[in-house]
């Protein structure tokens, strides 16, 4: 399976129907999402299975690897690609421990020694940020485009950008080498999602050309 942090998207079925929630899964994958992360906040162990189960028949139809945010046990429950841990989750050594060497662990990382630790502890890619305010809910502070860039040099890893991104503000992130952009809300909240990953990935491609 591919592994390609490019275009990241995360989901949030905040709000939505389970079926409009698949619905807007399958417009992402459609647009070009090349990883997706199940992020789920608020739902029992065997509500969070099920959806996991239910979007990673999807993702496969795809060939994009499904990440399942925090949960080691819902990600072999659902025999996922991969997990996603954050400063309070599971720390990276003992995820790694934990899933094998095989499945794909992500760390988020808002220093540089918080990033060299990541990646020496087993983490394949970083997620950095955020880098700009959101309205998606999540504890987190900002992270500055210079500490992103430090952070592209210290490790040998994929980093991706995280936090508020949509395609009309990518330009801060021009010269830094970033693998990809994560998004929440700029594709799943977005009218269609399929042509709103579209344009994240036009964006993305343009601000690299021009790095
Ligand atoms: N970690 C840092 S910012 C963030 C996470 C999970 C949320 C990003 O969501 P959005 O809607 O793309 O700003
Ligand atoms: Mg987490």
């Amino acid at each position: 399976m591919r592994f390609d942090t490019g275009l990241y998207f995360i989901t949030d079925s905040t709000g939505f129907e389970r079926e409009e929630f698949l619905r807007r899964v399958r417009l992402a994958l459609e647009g070009g999402v090349t990883v997706m992360q199940l992020r789920e906040k608020n739902k029992t162990t065997r509500e969070y299975i099920e959806l996991a189960n239910a979007v990673h028949e999807i993702t496969k139809e795809f060939g994009v690897p499904l990440i399942i945010d925090d949960r080691i046990d819902v990600m072999l429950a659902a025999n996922c690609e991969g997990v996603h841990v954050g400063a309070e989750d599971m720390p990276v050594s003992v995820a790694r421990k934990l899933i094998g060497s095989d499945r794909i662990l992500g760390a988020t990382a808002k220093t540089v020694e918080a990033a060299s630790k990541a990646y020496e502890d087993g983490a394949d890619y970083l997620g950095v940020g955020a880098i700009y305010p959101t309205t998606t809910k999540v504890k987190t502070v900002l992270t500055s485009t210079k500490t992103l860039d430090a952070i592209t040099k210290a490790v040998p890893i994929p980093v991706n950008a995280i936090g508020g991104l949509n395609p009309g503000n990518l330009g801060i992130l021009k010269g830094i080498n970033i693998a990809g952009v994560c998004a929440v809300s700029a594709i799943m909240k977005a009218d269609n999602p399929k042509t709103a990953a579209q344009d994240l990935r036009k964006a993305f491609d343009e601000i690299r050309r021009k790095a």
